[in-house]
């Protein structure tokens, strides 16, 4: 808004004076919008100049690509449950950010817990389960309660029969069929639709089904036990990740293996990317929790193909002092791509090897705190010192050897019924 030198202008006058680029600002601010993720251009010369303007009301991160201003964004979002903006020119800059667009919209995805559900139950309940412990109740159920959720995995996958009522609850009026007709489908907020369920049901009583859950969670963990080298990295993760920090997950076998076996305790603090499975998401998305959260640690992981993506990005960090803590498992390829070739295309390998830098020196080219470590008691070593680095951010380079297929874990064959 210019300021009139003359008295209070009226709201007509301001209305008549104000740019669009000024409306945009105000509505923006009005509606709590406190940080524009962004990357400018001509197109949107006027829009930052209002950014300028509103001087305090609203900060501007800029970003070295678009789809780390929208992955920023997106990262933002996830962690703090608030609307976030980021702004970029029209044409390229709208189609570089597409990737990242395409992923939040995926993402509106989650319980069971499917991994973008983990946190609504601590891990610590017996009663939260992830995909292949669900997989054996979901072939035992005669109702499942889907909340938020396409139940991708069950009806694709598993099975449904006549003998399976499904209760959806959805805010899209279009997602509860896209599947399958659900026998019940409710539309609206979870949160007050769950609030009458429970209100209804309070009145039945089931015996505790904790005993028999233990025992189950047991006995799929001796099954998972075969991830052993995952395991051993992500119990590292664990023993330092304090409980409200955040995980963000990225398309890499420690992040396959995660989506099982790493506990989360709290909502929020475990981030997926959305079914599309954006490999690269990881590292500025974690960059926007990180800047958006700055009162718990937040932990990118990433494959050294992933990390590449969007790993510029460690430019932004060192310019705006987010102290994100990021670790590159390198196994100097596409390792889930390479994996496949070697057992399901006669080892026929081919675009699925990686050269890469010097991971340390190349962030500490950028200027941020880079280690090596080796082994899951020297990741360990190492995260403790970065997660007391408050001032900018750290990468840590663990060379790795390919890692055992989670995929019996992941794709599983049907329990119920016929497709
Ligand atoms: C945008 C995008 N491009 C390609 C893929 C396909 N893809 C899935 S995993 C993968 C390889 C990942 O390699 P890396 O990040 O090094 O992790 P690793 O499997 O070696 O642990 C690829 C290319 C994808 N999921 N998303």
């Amino acid at each position: 808004m210019r300021k009139s030198k003359h008295s209070t202008p009226s709201t007509a006058d301001m209305a008549v004076r104000m740019t669009t680029a000024e409306a945009t600002v105000g509505a923006l601010i009005a509606h709590g919008i406190d940080t524009v993720y962004a990357l400018p251009g001509v197109h949107n010369d006027p829009l930052f100049d209002a950014l300028f303007k509103a001087g305090n009301h609203i900060r501007t991160v800029h970003t070295r690509h678009e789809q780390g201003a929208a992955y920023l964004a997106l990262g933002a979002a996830l962690a703090t449950g608030k609307p976030q903006v980021y702004s970029v020119v029209p044409g390229p800059g709208l189609l570089n950010s597409a990737a990242a667009l395409l992923t939040a919209y995926g993402m509106n995805a989650p319980v069971l817990a499917y991994r973008r559900g983990r946190g609504v139950l601590d891990s610590r309940d017996p009663l939260s389960v992830t995909l292949p412990l669900g997989r054996e109740l979901w072939g035992e159920a005669d109702v499942v309660l889907g909340v938020g959720t396409r139940l991708f995995y069950g009806y694709t996958q598993w099975g449904t029969d006549q003998e399976l009522a499904v209760i959806r609850i959805d805010a899209d009026p279009e997602e509860p069929e896209r599947f399958a007709r659900p026998a019940v489908a409710l539309i609206g907020d979870a949160g007050p639709i769950l609030r009458h369920l429970i209100d209804a049901l309070r009145a039945h009583h089931r015996p505790s089904r904790h005993a028999e859950m233990e025992e189950r969670q047991a006995k799929m963990r001796r099954r998972l036990d075969k991830l052993a080298p995952q395991i051993g990295f992500l119990d590292a993760i664990r023993a330092e990740l304090p409980e409200d920090g955040i995980f963000v997950d990225e398309v890499t076998q420690i992040g396959f293996a995660a989506r099982l076996l790493l506990p989360v305790y709290k909502p929020r603090t475990f981030l997926s990317p959305g079914y599309q499975d954006n490999l690269g998401w990881g590292y500025a998305t974690a960059l926007g929790a990180q800047h958006a959260r700055r009162d718990v640690p937040v932990l990118s992981i990433a494959g050294d193909g992933g990390f590449l993506f969007t790993s510029n990005e460690l430019a932004t960090a060192m310019h705006h002092r987010i102290p994100l803590t990021a670790i590159v498992f390198n196994d100097g390829a596409f390792g889930n791509v390479r994996r496949i070739q070697e057992e399901q295309f006669g080892n026929r390998l081919i675009a699925s090897d990686l050269a890469n830098p010097d991971f340390v020196r190349y962030a500490q080219s950028f200027g941020a705190e880079a280690e090596r470590a080796r082994t899951p008691q020297q990741l360990r070593a190492a995260l403790k010192r970065a997660f007391k680095r408050r001032d900018g951010p750290t990468l840590i380079e663990v060379p790795v050897p390919a890692m055992p297929s989670p995929w019996e874990f992941i794709f599983m064959p049907r329990v119920r019924g016929v497709r």
